[in-house]
């Protein structure tokens, strides 16, 4: 980075010392340079996550500006040539031009690392944060930006390649607009991976952001293909809530059978911190809690939850306790119990929040605990006493919710007891490798014995484990939990990774300190047999162990669909474009002499064949399981393993093309 620009930031930052190097002049070495050197440090990674960062990196901009009031509509667009840009209708970044910097504010906050608050200090900047990092990242990290600000009467352009200007800021023309538009390609050496983006991703945050910011309208566009429905048109969404967390509730439970008349629904500004929560009690036994800070899903928690569950507890335990309904109970109750059922969004905005944690998702401040406390046991006491009906409900369930537990707890034991299946205690039915460290070791877990076998067979023992499952595996979405914990093929799923569930004050509690494998690799036919059961053990995986998933230990194997060969020959593929490609190319010049044998199972592979294209860490395609958006996966996952048919059945239809893959 060059010496002008180090000048800079000195002075943005009002803390120029003429005596030489301290450590503010340390940190302002860190330029773009510096985020095109080490992009991980800035956006997480430079995969799909990366990547869809970038874009949330410049929404976040829109949503501060919306926040302060001056922005009402944001509008995304993928474009045709795969770049993507942002618009908003706020006061659009200033242009001034700055004597002493020889450039426009607009260059500095697209130029200067963390310039972005310099600005406005006073204001309320409240989304973003989880990597804070700013747009000039987004530009350090593109190889084309160009940016449009319609302010005072102009409308102004500058051209950014790889964080650095091609040109001066310009007048284009006059408006009697203001916004922000920033288009930008993100620079494929960077994004090595992949630089596209996709429409799912983008659309579920939009979507959970619109809940957050309610008032807000943000939509989407996909200019890249047609979509045939009728008439063809580009694919669009247009997310807007008027009412926020309520809807956002709504939009979580829409497949569950709700217990409680209304969703209570919580707002408070009157403290430092403005808190809201929504929340709703269904008949379902899993906890669906989503909290956020500043727009951000804080996955580890937090102050804030803290807050949330002890005002919870507190709260309907003193209602209980007032109408007398525990005056007959045999057994304790404990926080868990509730929560069973509970679907609740909890959103605080902090000025300066700490986070911590392996994921710095991890809300640190004190002060934010008291905040939602005093907020939810005021709204709640008064809800309950208002509405005796939906107090009623919720005591019953809670009730039914700690009988369930201590039922559960004699199943959860034998879980954790060794059981006698085989000397070492781990289950009989696991071929285990002979490596004992766990970051080397991963297990298979395979459906079916004769794909077991087979997999026995082909795989390297010294690292790889195979456990086989017999059929389908308990649905948890629709099982209580003593059930689950009786479960054979679950108890040893836990028994052959080592993990132990539940403690005496939390049943949920995950120990993974005894976690046997780092890659725990889910392997079923490439059938839609085999993608229900690979969905009932993510949902497993889902409700029990979510940070295993968030850990990034879980894993998909990705058998082909295809072996064709030409003489000796062979060659495998994955999708029907490969096998289209493949097959033209091995025919040519010779007519009839290609062959293709579609697997329908891992059973018709030989073990050499299995080891070749799905076990061998050299050629075999793994997919990592991810929880992009925890809310969205909740609501996906009661909706395809719960009880309602209709929304499943729409849900299968609109994926067709995905789950139809034998037709
Ligand atoms: C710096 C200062 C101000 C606004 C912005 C940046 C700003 C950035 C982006 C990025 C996308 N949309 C944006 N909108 C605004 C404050 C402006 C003022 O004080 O007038």
């Amino acid at each position: 980075m060059s010496n002008s620009e180090n000048e800079l930031t000195n002075n943005l930052n009002g803390k120029h010392n003429s005596n030489g190097y301290t450590a503010d002049s340390i940190q302002v070495l860190e330029g773009l340079e510096a985020v095109r050197m080490r992009p991980s440090m800035y956006i997480g990674d430079t995969g799909v996550k990366g990547l869809h960062h970038l874009v949330y990196e410049v929404v976040d901009n829109s949503i501060d500006e919306a926040l302060a009031g001056f922005c009402s509509k944001i509008d995304l667009v993928i474009n045709e040539d795969g770049s993507i840009t942002i618009s908003d209708n706020g006061r659009g970044i200033p242009v001034d031009y700055h004597e002493k910097e020889k450039k426009s504010a607009l260059e500095v906050v697209l130029t200067v690392l963390h310039a972005g608050g310099k600005f406005d200090k006073d204001s309320y900047k409240v989304s973003g944060g989880l990597h804070g990092v700013g747009v000039s990242c987004v530009n350090a990290l593109s190889s084309i930006l160009i940016a449009h600000v319609k302010r005072d009467g102009k409308v102004y352009k500058q051209e950014f390649s790889r964080g650095k200007p091609l040109s001066n800021l310009q007048v284009e023309g006059e408006t009697d607009e203001t916004g922000t538009t920033i288009t930008f390609t993100p620079d494929s050496t960077i994004f090595t991976q992949t630089t596209v983006f996709n429409y799912e991703i983008l659309a579920s945050r939009l979507r959970e952001l619109a809940f957050l910011n309610k008032g807000i309208k943000l939509t989407l566009t996909d200019k890249r293909e047609l979509v045939e429905n009728g008439s063809a048109h580009f694919r669009f969404d247009e997310f807007h809530s008027k009412e926020g967390l309520v809807e956002f509730i709504h939009f979580l439970d829409g497949n569950r059978e709700k217990l409680t008349e209304n969703v209570i629904d919580i707002e408070s500004n009157k403290g430092e911190v403005p808190v809201e929560v929504a929340l709703q009690y269904n008949t379902s036994f899993s906890e669906n809690v989503h909290s956020y800070v500043n727009n951000i899903n804080t996955i580890e928690g937090g102050t804030h939850l803290t807050g949330f569950r002890s005002a919870l507890t507190r709260t309907l335990k003193k209602y209980a306790d007032e109408s007398g309904m525990l005056s007959k109970l045999k057994f304790d109750i404990n926080g868990d119990d509730f929560r069973e059922g509970l679907t609740a969004v909890i959103s605080v905005k902090v000025a300066e929040p700490q986070f911590e944690g392996q994921t710095k998702t991890k809300l640190g401040n004190p002060e934010v605990r008291l905040a939602v406390d005093q907020a939810v046991s005021e709204a709640l006491s008064n809800y309950l006493e208002e509405n005796p009906k939906d107090a009623k409900n919720i005591v019953q369930k809670v009730i039914l919710a700690a009988q369930a537990r201590h039922a559960a707890r004699k199943a959860r034991e034998l879980v954790q007891r060794k059981t006698v299946l085989s000397g070492s205690g781990l289950p009989g039915k696991l071929a285990d490798c002979s490596d004992k460290d766990p970051s080397r070791s991963e297990v298979f877990l395979v459906e079916g014995d004769s794909a077991g076998g087979t997999a026995k067979q082909g795989r390297n023992r010294s690292f790889q484990a195979i456990l086989p499952l017999r059929g389908k595996i308990l649905n948890v979405e629709k099982a209580m939990q003593h059930k689950i914990f009786e479960n054979e093929e679950i108890r040893n799923i836990f028994t052959a990774l080592g993990v132990t569930i539940g403690t005496e004050d939390d049943s949920k509690a995950l120990n993974l300190s005894g976690l046997r494998y780092h890659k725990i690799i889910i392997m079923t036919d490439a059938d839609v047999d085999g993608s229900h059961i690979s969905t009932l053990i993510m949902t497993f995986f889902f409700r029990f162990m979510t940070d295993l998933i968030n850990k990034g230990h879980l894993y998909i194997a990705t058998p082909p669909l295809y072996q064709i060969k030409k003489g000796k020959e062979e060659r495998y593929c994955w999708t029907e474009e490969e096998r289209i490609q493949i097959v033209e190319e091995l025919g040519k010049g010779r007519e009839g002499s290609v062959h293709v044998q579609r697997y329908k199972g891992l059973g018709e592979m030989n073990a050499e064949q299995l080891w070749t294209t799905t076990m061998s860490p050299e050629s075999r395609i793994l997919r990592q399981v991810t929880i992009e958006n925890a809310a969205e996966a909740d609501r996906i996952f009661s909706m395809l393993m719960g009880d309602e048919v209709p929304p499943r059945r729409e849900f299968i239809e609109a994926h067709a093309k995905y789950a139809n893959i034998d037709a």
